[in-house]
């Protein structure tokens, strides 16, 4: 028995509506979830549910996790209501999808038809899209560990993915994902994916994933802090290697290829933002010359400093001093991301979107090799 679950928010219900039908419509699958609260596709599934003979639901988001109340409670209430129901294969996909098609769900289907336990969608992204996932989440994976699949795999945030059988449970009663109600949660079920040994198949979409994208960074600031404590405070043992596949990556289609992730204009003005109570002294306790810098940042505007290096000593030091909730240590993160995510558009994505991805994979390798030193 095969079931989608759609978490879904603030998304236009008749999108919504679009992509349960998709599912509905797909005949690997037998039951569809809209995970959310919405009149509009509350009234819209019973068509749904009778032109397709598949079941459909509306499912509010059950309060589960100890963050704040978001996407991971709504992924945390499919994962208890699939083991509940005995539910063999689960998939998850964003709400906001605008190119959900079967492949999708094929595909990764197909992939649980050869034995895979997990399957997660890869797709390219424009140059200065996944700048949490480059930035953030695969640094912190390559320092943590190193010698596994965790920092190569594609999209370890990616919304999009598919668990089958025992995994399904394994992931749902991991205490580190129930917790996660905030955008935490994309990164624990990969960790916990790996960690409980299970094989892992990435799916590659080559038409991309095209959905809503970012004003300035500032709409970011709390995935930002949300998904760096995840990836900070997982545990440090090393996962085991696991069976790994990946799809032959396809050439990113032209319009990716010259699509901005985020206005740089809107951004900018973000690095003098005023500072907050305490975070003069988490500059202060950073190393080097990187005080001087931040305080000529905020002032000029000067990214320049903010390059891989520098940017992996600031990791180290905010995986051992960050606490989520701090409104110092979340100022001053979000600042540096911001320089260092302007940094890497003007060096790197002015030398063209091949160049640009080609350095953000050279990044994480050389965290890669970087291992010894300490990270929470
Ligand atoms: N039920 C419910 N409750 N759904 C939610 C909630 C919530 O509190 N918050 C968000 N969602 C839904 C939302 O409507 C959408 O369908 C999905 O979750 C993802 O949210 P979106 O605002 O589209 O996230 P965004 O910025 O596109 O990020 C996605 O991709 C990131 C990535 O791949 O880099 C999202 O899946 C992230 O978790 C992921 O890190
Ligand atoms: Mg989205």
């Amino acid at each position: 028995m095969s079931t989608v679950a759609f978490p879904f928010k603030e998304e236009d219900p008749d999108l919504v509506l679009a992509n349960v039908a998709v599912a509905a419509s797909n005949s690997r699958i037998d039951m569809v979830w809209a995970v959310g609260e919405s009149e509009v596709v509350s009234a819209g599934v019973p068509a749904i549910a009778m032109a397709t003979g598949t079941s459909v639901e509306v499912i509010p988001d059950s309060r589960i996790g100890i963050f704040r109340p978001g996407k991971g409670d709504a992924m945390n209430t499919a994962l208890r209501r699939a083991v509940a129901d005995g539910v063999d294969r689960i998939h998850f996909y964003d709400a906001d999808i605008t190119n959900f098609d079967h492949g999708w769900i094929d595909g990764a289907e197909a992939a649980a038809d050869l034995g895979y336990q997990a399957v997660r969608h890869t797709f390219p992204r424009a140059a200065t899209d996944a700048m949490i996932t480059w930035m953030v989440t695969k640094p912190m994976l390559a320092m943590k560990y190193p010698g596994t699949v965790l920092p190569t795999i594609g999209q370890p945030l990616g919304g999009e993915l598919l668990l089958v059988g025992d995994a399904i449970e394994a992931v749902a009663t991991s205490p580190g994902v129930s917790a996660r109600s905030d955008w935490g949660i994309d990164t624990l079920p990969t960790h916990a994916m790996v960690a409980s040994g299970r094989s892992l198949y990435e799916h590659h979409v080559s038409a991309g994933k095209s959905h809503s994208l970012y004003g300035s960074l500032d709409e970011l600031k709390t995935m930002l802090v949300e998904c760096f404590d995840a990836v900070a405070n997982l545990p440090d043992d090393q996962p085991p290697e696991v069976d790994h596949a990946r799809e032959d990556e396809s050439p990113a289609p032209e319009t990716l290829r010259s699509q901005t992730g985020y206005s740089v204009d809107r951004t900018r003005p973000l690095l003098a933002s005023p500072l907050a109570s305490g975070e003069a002294e988490v500059i202060a306790s950073l190393p080097g010359a990187i005080p001087a810098r931040v305080h000529r940042m905020m002032t000029t505007g000067d990214v320049d400093y903010l390059d891989e290096h520098v940017w992996w000593e600031i990791l180290l030091v905010a995986s051992e001093g960050f606490t989520l909730g701090d409104p110092a240590w979340e100022s001053l993160l979000f600042r540096l991301w911001t320089g260092r995510v302007l940094n890497y558009t003007h060096t790197h994505v002015s030398r063209g979107y091949d160049a640009a991805l080609a350095y953000l994979a050279g990044t994480i390798r050389s965290y890669q090799t970087n291992s010894g030193l300490s990270v929470k």
